[in-house]
């Protein structure tokens, strides 16, 4: 084999899942256009987008509340191959990595789960090793992937949402496309 094929998971389709997060500028512009840039790479298939939610800020630095969702992938990518493309979308939305850890972006790509791969290596750890805390990731997930079992903790994100779930916290954006329509309020 090349080195021209070296990004390839070997020929093998896996099931990414990736959570997007921003705080900083127009939060939904930057979602909708890195679903867009994902959908628009023709070695990534996008399977499914949960709906966003509107998140307190987690973590020390004072900040704004985040927008958060997860999007289901499928693609033939490695690992890193994945990763940099995440890295890339990152940039194009003006995120730099100035600010404080934990602190505002415009927007973040965490890669939490490649099939069931597990890996620690300098700037890469997959299970995001996070994930398990977070409603704001669990939230979403749960909505795309319930059964899935984390692979660390032999814990599925239905299980492991509910022990983190923040109602107050972590609040639909928009109603779910299936929900009843708003009572009416005219006089
Ligand atoms: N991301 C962080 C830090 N804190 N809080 C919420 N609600 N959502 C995030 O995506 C988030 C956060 C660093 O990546
Ligand atoms: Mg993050
Ligand atoms: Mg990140």
């Amino acid at each position: 084999m090349t080195g021209e094929t070296s990004h390839l998971s070997q020929g093998r389709a896996v099931d990414a899942y990736v959570a997007l997060g921003s705080n900083l500028g127009d939060r939904e512009a930057h979602l909708a256009t890195a679903i867009e840039a994902l959908r628009g790479d023709p070695e990534i298939r996008v399977e499914a987008v949960s709906r966003l939610y509107e998140t307190a800020p987690v973590g020390p630095p004072p900040q704004g509340p985040y927008l958060n969702g997860v999007v289901h992938l499928r693609m033939r990518l490695a690992p890193r191959a994945l990763l940099a493309r995440l890295l890339a979308i990152e940039r194009a939305a003006g995120r730099t990595r100035a600010g404080p850890r934990w602190g505002a972006r415009s927007l973040d790509l965490d890669l939490l789960f490649y099939g069931s791969l597990t890996l620690d290596e300098p700037g890469l750890c997959i299970p995001h090793p996070r994930l398990h805390e977070r409603a704001f990731v669990l939230e979403p997930l749960c909505e795309l992937a319930p059964r899935l079992v984390h692979p660390r903790l032999g814990t599925s994100i239905e299980d492991l949402a509910r022990r983190v779930r923040d109602p107050q916290a972590v609040v639909a954006f928009r109603p779910h496309p299936g929900a009843p329509a708003p009572e009416r309020t005219d006089p």
